[in-house]
Order: C-alpha cells, then sequence, then structure tokens
C-alpha cells in the first residue's frame, strides 16, 4: 500500500496508489486564466495570484511523466459561433473590467475563451505532451459536456490528483463532480490557485470538513515524494 501524506487523512483512503491509476489532472492553465491580455487580467484580477501555481504543476508534470502515470489537460472554451455559450455566462462576462468586453468578444490575445484563439491555449511552460489527453470543456466542471469520465473509466483511472485554476471555481467544481462519481480526489494546495487569496484558502479548508467531505489536500513536495515512491 502507498499513501501521500495529505490532510484530513493519508490518500487514496485504501493505499491503493499505483502509477496506472492515478492521473494528475491539470485545470484550464490558459493564456485567458494565468497570461497578460487574457480573461482574468482584462477583469483587472491580480496575474501573479492564477500565476503563482506555475512551478509547482511543472515539477508535478515531471513526475507523472517518469512515473509513466497518466497526464490529464482541461481547457475551458466555447465554439467559434458561440453555439454552446449560455446567454446568461456571456453576459455576466461582460459585467466585470475594461470596455464591456467578455467571453466571445474580441481582445488582445484573440476571442475571450473560445478555441483556437490564442488566450484559449495552455501556456507554453505547461503545454501537453503529445498523447496526453486534453479535455475541451464548455463550463467550469471538466465532466459536464465531455468525455472526461468515459476516459477516466476505460483507463483505469480512479485516484485524481487535482491542480490548476482556479480552486474556487473549476478546480472545486471538478473535484466535487468527480467526488460524486465515486472518484478519489487529492488537491494539491500549492498547485492551484485562485483570483483571491481568501478564495483560495476557503477551498482548500471546505475539502477538510466531514472527514474529508471532496477528498483531501497535500502539497506538491508530499505528492512528488509518493509518486517517487512508487
Ligand atoms: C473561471 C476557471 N473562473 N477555470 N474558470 O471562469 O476557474
Amino acid at each position: 500500500m502507498s499513501f501521500v501524506a495529505s490532510t484530513p487523512y493519508a490518500w487514496p483512503f485504501d493505499g491503493d496508489l499505483r502509477a496506472a491509476n492515478t492521473a494528475l489532472v491539470v485545470i484550464d492553465m490558459q493564456t485567458d486564466f494565468c497570461g497578460v491580455g487574457g480573461y482574468v487580467d482584462k477583469m483587472g484580477y491580480d496575474l501573479a495570484l492564477t500565476r503563482a501555481p506555475i512551478p509547482a504543476i511543472a515539477a508535478l508534470l515531471a513526475a507523472f511523466r517518469v512515473a509513466g502515470a497518466p497526464v490529464i489537460h482541461t481547457r475551458e472554451g466555447h465554439r467559434p459561433d458561440l453555439s454552446d455559450l449560455p446567454a446568461n455566462k456571456r453576459w455576466r462576462s461582460r459585467q466585470i473590467g475594461a470596455e464591456g468586453r467578455g467571453i466571445g468578444d474580441p481582445g488582445p490575445c484573440g476571442r475571450i475563451l473560445v478555441r483556437g484563439e490564442p488566450g484559449w491555449e495552455i501556456i507554453p511552460e505547461l503545454a501537453p505532451l503529445p498523447g496526453e489527453v486534453i479535455i475541451d470543456k464548455p463550463g467550469k466542471g471538466s465532466f459536464c459536456a465531455t468525455d472526461l469520465e468515459l476516459i477516466l473509466r476505460t483507463q483505469g483511472i480512479r485516484n485524481l490528483v487535482l491542480t490548476g485554476i482556479t480552486t474556487d471555481v473549476c478546480v472545486h467544481t471538478t473535484m466535487r463532480e468527480a467526488n460524486d462519481r465515486g472518484f478519489e480526489c487529492l488537491i494539491v494546495e500549492d498547485a492551484t490557485g485562485a483570483t483571491d487569496r481568501g478564495n483560495h484558502e476557503a477551498a482548500l479548508k471546505m475539502v477538510l470538513m466531514q472527514g474529508g467531505v471532496f477528498g483531501a489536500v497535500a502539497p506538491s513536495a508530499a505528492v512528488i515524494a509518493a509518486m517517487k515512491g512508487l
């Protein structure tokens, strides 16, 4: 049996930690969320907060690749014709930031959160390698309107190590969706980030309730140490 040193319990719950059944999930590390001129920048948030997890994610990517464990990347974005963009999501995105521009509108990195545009791309520092799964999702959660669950079940993946941005929105929604589907989740505290430091901390704290209501929390160093021991 192998475990990650995590809180509030040693993860995974049953010690069934193997390279074959444990995936690193890197959520929405796109220019629109952490790059200059992207969506988050346009909304006026501090990019240092959403860029903070980059080094820890890079270290985790290296550890999972060496271990031969699966890596899954996600990208939030919409079809160019915006046929999958709910009107309320578009309206709300136009309420904050410069010039009333929101999702689907042109910006310095192309049309905001539109598939194929420069701002929608994963940042070069964390670029997927050939063969790694990329999930394109129109929503906050990674399971809604995607084939993520089918891929996980087909590949025999049960343990999910969750990283990326933002802790309180897309990472948390994905963790909740995964937990309800029976996946065993670990959120990595220094490999996630939010547009607000308090929200990041609160999102991590929520996981700790009820004996680990959605799973467990650990630093990247603990995950890397466990992966090296496999
Ligand atoms: C948001 C995300 N916040 N990746 N997306 O719209 O958290």
